[in-house]
């Protein structure tokens, strides 16, 4: 006989509820739209979500950068900004919080992830040197490249595997990495490019024992190690929950001691860091430090702001304390792990296992009839969109781009689309909503037919570019 009373969701998913550790003080309508109006807005903005206007958009999970809910504590902060155009006190709140729960000991602002990525990439890297990395990420290999480096990916194979269940996906392939410093030697390394719960892998996190045995390699062969600290507090909660010998950490200890065994950081403060816009580069090395706090005036600003106001640098440093909270990150790694259970459950395909920040839908699996040059993923945003309003974003070929020495696309094996959860913004009712769009899609999945891209602009072509609905 089924049970005459209604489950809460923890007792169907067999456990005790939680709730997220804060309660709204102030809320912002939702815009619901018609099949009618979602099909000439996406029309319009050439099936790509990027050019959708946020107007016409239900639930936005293009992005967790820059979409988070600030707190009442950062809202106040935020009416203490010292607006000096040098010294301001902002500034060294800042940088307090940097240290304190990074440990780096020279911090920069910049106004946000991929400016800090700019000066690391200008000052480390010479013409010719390769970086290797856990992955390529978008604004960082673009960067990496205009300095003249050549980036090289040297994550474990599994990373590549949308089914590997491996717990640790972002890892480094040590033998990978020992084979390019055997083939080019130490000096042509410019330093090992090491990123957090790797975005393109699927928010998938690094362990700390890889990092040990990578320090381990990379001391023996004199070479740097930056990290892309993005979201290295939800990579932090992973090896807590993990990896054998850290659950009795705090997450703010886990974060420290990873930090610790690298020489800096760069850091787009729109993600774990809990702020609409900012950024941070930090450094331990005195030289190093003296060449982007010169390159820092050139591209951002004095090194007290690094084109933030000060109130910014405020709402930074609160949310930097804020984010390294076992309870918040408990609760937001708990909120995409919810969405992705019921995904899961109806045996929908997505990257496993659930990282940190989004869910990941495996659009070659999703849509087996559609060569990658018909662009899968890009093809299920847009489908999406369609559906409920929803708005997703591809991360396969469309965001690969071009080789430069060929012209032809990239083909990365990793055709997804992203759902990803802003912090402290949606409920679980919203999970609810997504769940079922997605299903929806599937279950119309073979009626899709692909795009054809009709425009692409040079850099990063993903967000400008158009598409065309292919008809068979
Ligand atoms: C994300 C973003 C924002 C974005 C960037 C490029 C294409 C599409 C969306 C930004 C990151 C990131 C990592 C690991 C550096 C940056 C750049 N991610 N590293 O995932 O995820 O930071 O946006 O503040 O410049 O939507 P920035």
């Amino acid at each position: 006989m089924t049970d005459p009373y209604p489950l809460t969701m923890g007792q169907q998913f067999g456990r005790r509820s939680w709730a997220e550790p804060w309660k709204i003080k102030m809320v912002e309508p939702l815009r619901m739209t018609s099949r009618g109006e979602r099909e000439r807005a996406i029309a319009e903005a050439g099936y790509n979500t990027f050019l959708l206007k946020s107007e016409d958009v239900y639930i936005d999970l293009l992005t967790d950068s820059g979409t988070s809910a600030m707190s009442d504590r950062q809202w106040a902060g935020m009416m203490l900004g010292d607006e000096a155009y040098a010294g301001s006190r902002n500034f060294y709140n800042l940088e307090d919080a940097v240290r304190m729960h990074y440990g780096y000991k020279h911090v920069l602002p910049t106004h946000q992830g991929r400016g800090a990525e700019h000066l690391i990439s200008r000052a480390a890297i010479k013409q010719g040197q390769y970086i290797p990395g856990n992955m390529y990420f978008t604004t960082t290999r673009l960067h990496q490249e205009l300095a003249g480096g050549v980036f090289v990916d040297v994550i474990v194979d599994e990373a590549h595997d949308p089914a590997s269940r491996h717990p640790f996906k972002g890892d480094v392939d040590l033998n990978k990495l020992e084979a390019l410093v055997k083939r080019e030697g130490a000096e042509r390394i410019a330093y090992v490019s090491l990123a957090g719960t790797v975005n393109m892998a699927g928010g998938q996190p690094v362990s700390m024992a890889n990092l040990r045995a990578l320090r381990a390699l990379c001391d023996r062969h004199g070479i740097k190690i930056y990290l892309d600290a993005t979201r290295m507090v939800e990579n932090a909660f992973f090896i807590q929950e993990r990896e054998p010998g850290w659950a009795d950490w705090s997450v703010a200890a886990i974060l420290k001691e990873f930090c610790n065994c690298t020489d800096g950081a760069w850091m787009s403060a729109k993600k774990d860091n809990l702020v609409n816009i900012g950024g941070w580069l930090a450094v331990n090395d005195d030289e190093l430090f003296e060449e982007l706090r010169n390159l820092v005036v050139v591209y951002e600003g004095l090194h007290t702001y690094g084109g933030l106001a000060g109130r910014d640098m405020e709402a930074m440093a609160i949310g930097i304390a804020e984010s390294v909270r076992d309870d918040h990150i408990r609760a937001r790694i708990g909120q995409v792990r919810y969405l992705g259970e019921l995904l899961t459950d109806w045996n929908i395909p997505i990257v496993q296992p659930v990282g940190g920040h989004a869910i990941f839908l495996d659009a070659r699996r999703f849509y087996p009839q559609l060569a990658q040059v018909k662009f899968p993923a890009q093809t299920l945003a847009a489908e999406l969109y369609l559906d409920s309003g929803i708005r997703s974003m591809e991360r396969g070929i469309a965001s690969a781009g071009r080789d430069p020495k060929t012209g032809d696309h990239y083909y990365p094996k990793l055709e997804l689309t992203r759902l990803t959860i802003p912090r402290r913004v949606y409920t679980q009712a919203h999970m609810d909503v997504v769940a079922e769009s997605v299903k929806a899609v599937h279950d119309a999945r073979e009626q899709a037919r692909g795009l054809e891209i009709v425009y692409e602009p040079k850099y990063l072509r993903f967000f400008q570019a158009r598409f065309r609905r292919l008809q068979d």
